[in-house]
């Protein structure tokens, strides 16, 4: 096998060998009969190891029919199993008087069998593999030259459906050397893949199968989205989907979440009525060096007030507590890989207060309570009048304006260091940042009244000491584009992309570069790219995110031009898709979606990119001018868009067509060298970009689909994903290409309907109810006439790849009232 990058989609390739005749040491156990056909020749290699050479040679002779039987071959479960021989041929033409009955051809058989009683069964129910002539045969010149014509020849049997088979070599008068046969099936082995563990899979009994594989999160990880893979027919792992995360606490290092085991021994010390100590041992299995401890302890059935304390030590006296009262005490260790588990949790109580001292003491901590309480209602109050300003503690009161946009969210404060060990920290929490269940919603920055607290908001601030650039890739609206790397305290380095704000900035300017980030910093998906924080505390201001070693798509496309596989291009549109349907099922258009603004990595996974916050489009120097004043990316934007600016995640969706596009054409320019002007008048009039060269039907469909006049007819996203998923489980659906005779290379394709009335053709029917793409798969697929047509039932038409119900309803609803028609006499069918 070879495996190609560590992070490149995996060309892992892997057979398993059920028998190879060169390494097995003793007898092979093959018959052969008639006993004068095929003979071993009993030659030893340079390690006396046999080499088990068949031969036969009865040039000369009539009628030969010689067979050479191999023993039980287990299949292991494998349903296609590949064949490999390896053979020197005799050179008819070069045998004196041999050429009457010279062949220069063998035949291979197979004879499926749960067992090894088969094995005398007859010639004639053995099936035929294949005859298998040579690519180079030798003459007696080669003999004397001692060149030896070595041919390798592979076919492939499938769907087996029993435990094992017999092989059967059939000779029918050829001079021929059988040096080595090597039957194998092939497996994608097993790999652990954006943690998740795929198991080795024996491929599929279809040479075009690819089965989908659930992947399992490893150890300490926990499922993103669910993570799948598509095992090939040739071994290879295609179409990673989904992913695993670390648990909180977990670090991913080196495809694992590894972690020191939680604490399991704590006991407690002096216990006052105001303090416990507490001590612990040091974690089973460390797994590295402890760095510090944390403990997180609170009032028994209060547990979203607590407090934690960090110390190096492994024990700590927690004070300031309420006598009497029980306490839960939670501790984890960290390492440089990050915090393992908590412990189990251990109650431990205060000493109660004698009744004589209550009386006078117990008012403190009700006095002081009450006075916190005030402080914090009052601060709520004055909270809510400003509007959102914050504090510099980074906690921070959410603003009038997010509160509705995130109705439950409460607040989350009261960071304060105690007086204590230097070597602990302690914090105090009230109702931890409170992550709203289900599906978020964008929150459009512009909704702040400064703009910059919607930064802070959404994004981490990173000191610029932390960043080390180290070349300039590109060139933003705002500034340069750098690569470089970032080092966050108890992380590893890793590489990161930095967008730089160019000196002398406007303030608006400063705000229109950051609001990028405050869009960005709200999204978390694997197909959307990653904003890891920005700079704003120092100059140059920077925004850093994750860095896609294939840069922008468009580009990474026209470089390698024809060297995708079609899954491949499939699994590209797919991850766009499914970052789509994320940022529409977050309320957010993105207006700009282009493979321009599509990044890719080295594992070929692309993630939606490009997010500014006017949505102006300055940046895009596709954006031109309409006559309205907006400036839009005329070529990827539809229509309704364009004309009254009605961006919706339906406009989106027709961008996405042109992205599909895009990306099978390997980054051709829609519509060419056409004018803006021309563009939008040839879209109005019902024409459409034609297929780019060898792209499935099924792809095309889907394109004119998103490129429907009616923007309600247009698919969702999640349909467009779910319909993605399905050509990539079943990829024989992406083998009808676009009839390349019907293909237009460079005009656009009509799709605006003709008049009503009888129909002549299957395409004048099919255009008069706008179903016109549908007229080349009908041809295609013998429903050439109206009488073929009329016999088209539902199951049909989604054979056709008619998937769209809608489609199919009008289709069928059509034929409905043509047949009703016939019945009255109207139309003549
Ligand atoms: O095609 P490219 O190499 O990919 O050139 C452009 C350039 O910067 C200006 O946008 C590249 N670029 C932008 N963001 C990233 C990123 N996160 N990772 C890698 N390259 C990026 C883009």
């Amino acid at each position: 096998f070879f495996l190609s990058q560590e992070n490149t989609i995996f060309f892992l390739l892997f057979s398993v060998n059920l028998l190879d005749s060169r390494t097995v040491m003793g007898d092979l156990g093959w018959i052969a009969y008639p006993k004068n056909g095929w003979e071993e020749i009993g030659e030893v290699d340079e390690n006396y190891a046999p080499i088990h050479t068949y031969q036969v040679c009865k040039v000369m002779e009539q009628n030969q029919n010689n067979w050479l039987l191999t023993s039980w071959i287990s299949n292991e479960g494998a349903s296609r199993i590949f064949i490999e021989l390896k053979f020197t041929l005799r050179d008819c033409n070069s045998l004196p008087g041999g050429l009457g009955t010279c062949k220069e051809t063998f035949n291979m058989y197979y004879f499926e069998s749960d067992d090894e009683d088969g094995r005398n069964i007859k010639e004639n129910q053995y099936i035929k593999i294949d005859t298998i002539a040579a690519d180079e045969s030798f003459t007696e010149l080669d003999l004397g030259d001692r060149v030896m014509k070595l041919n390798t020849e592979v076919r492939d049997v499938g769907p087996l459906t029993k435990k094992g088979f017999y092989l059967a070599f059939q000779d029918v008068g050829a001079c021929i050397a059988l040096v080595s046969v090597r039957v194998y099936y092939k497996k994608c082995p097993s790999v652990i893949r954006n943690l998740a563990r795929f198991p080795d899979t024996i491929t599929g009994a279809d040479s075009s199968q690819l089965l989908e594989v659930s992947g399992v999160c490893i150890n300490h990880s926990v499922t993103e989205e669910a993570p799948k893979m598509h095992c090939s027919a040739e071994g290879e792992w295609l179409v990673p989907i989904g992913k695993c995360l670390c648990k909180a606490g977990y670090e991913e290092k080196n495809n694992t979440c590894q972690a020191p085991s939680p604490v399991s021994t704590v006991k407690k010390g002096k216990i006052t009525k105001n303090s416990i100590s507490l001590s612990w041992q040091e974690p089973d299995r460390p797994n590295g060096i402890i760095l510090e401890y944390e403990i997180k302890y609170f009032e028994k059935d209060q547990e979203t007030s607590y407090t934690i304390i960090k110390s190096k030590e492994t024990a700590i006296t927690a004070d300031g507590l309420k006598p009497g009262s029980a306490y839960v005490f939670q501790i984890r260790a960290r390492t440089a890989a990050g915090y393992g588990g908590f412990s189990r949790r251990f109650e431990f109580e205060t000493s109660p207060v004698s009744v004589a001292a209550s009386s006078d003491q117990s008012q403190i901590p009700i006095i002081v309570v009450s006075v916190t309480v005030g402080v914090i209602l009052l601060a709520v109050v004055i909270g809510f009048l400003l509007s959102g300003s914050c504090c510099d503690h980074g906690c921070g009161w959410a603003s009038s304006l997010r509160a509705v946009a995130y109705p439950s969210l409460t607040w989350r404060c009261g960071y304060s260091k105690a007086k204590q060990d230097p070597e602990e920290e302690k914090m105090h929490f009230h109702n931890g940042h409170i992550k709203l269940p289900g599906v978020r919603t964008y929150v459009d920055p512009h909704t702040y009244e400064d703009p910059n607290q919607a930064v802070h908001e959404f994004a981490k601030e990173i000191e610029a000491s932390c960043i080390t650039i180290e070349r300039v890739i590109g060139a933003g609206e705002f500034g340069e584009v750098c690569s470089g790397r970032l080092k966050l305290q108890g992380k590893r380095e890793f590489p990161v992309a930095i967008k730089t704000l160019k000196v002398g900035y406007t303030e608006k300017q400063r705000r229109d570069f950051l609001g990028e980030a405050s869009i960005m910093g709200q999204f978390d998906h694997p197909n959307i790219i990653h904003l890891e924080g920005v700079v704003t505390k120092s100059k140059p201001v920077m925004i850093v995110t994750e860095y896609m070693e294939n840069g922008s798509l468009d580009t990474f496309l026209k470089k390698n031009d024809g060297q995708f596989t079609v899954i491949q291009l499939v699994g590209m549109l797919r991850g766009i898709a499914s970052g789509m349907k994320y940022l529409s099922d977050m309320g957010y258009v993105h207006r700009d979606l282009a493979a321009r603004n599509i990044l890719i990595n080295s594992n070929l996974v692309c993630k939606v990119s490009d997010f500014g916050l006017s949505r102006v489009l300055e940046d895009d120097p596709e954006a031109a001018y309409t006559t309205r004043g907006g400036k839009i990316p005329i070529r990827w934007t539809a229509p309704e868009a364009i004309a009254f600016r009605k961006f919706t995640s339906a406009s989106d969706v027709w961008s996405y067509g042109i992205v599909m596009w895009e990306v099978m054409s390997y980054g051709e320019r829609p519509y060419w060298e056409m004018t803006n002007q021309d563009v939008i008048k040839a879209v109005e009039e019902g024409y459409r970009l034609p297929s780019p060269m060898d792209c499935p039907a099924a792809l095309y469909q889907l394109m004119l689909d998103c490129w429907q006049k009616d923007r309600n007819s247009r698919p969702k996203f999640d349909e467009i994903v779910s319909m993605l998923d399905k050509l990539i489980r079943n990829p024989s659906s992406l083998k009808t290409l676009v009839n390349a005779s019907s293909r237009v290379s460079n005009l656009l394709v009509e799709h605006s309907p003709v008049g009503s009335g009888a129909y002549r053709s299957v395409g004048e029917w099919l255009e008069a109810i706008k179903m016109g793409r549908y007229t080349e798969i009908f041809m295609e697929n013998g429903y050439s006439s109206m009488d073929a047509v009329a016999q088209v039932t539902l199951e049909d038409l989604r054979r056709l790849g008619v998937t769209l119900v809608g489609h199919q309803k009008k289709i069928m609803n059509s034929l409905q009232e043509m047949k009703v028609q016939l019945v009255n006499g109207m139309v003549p069918l």
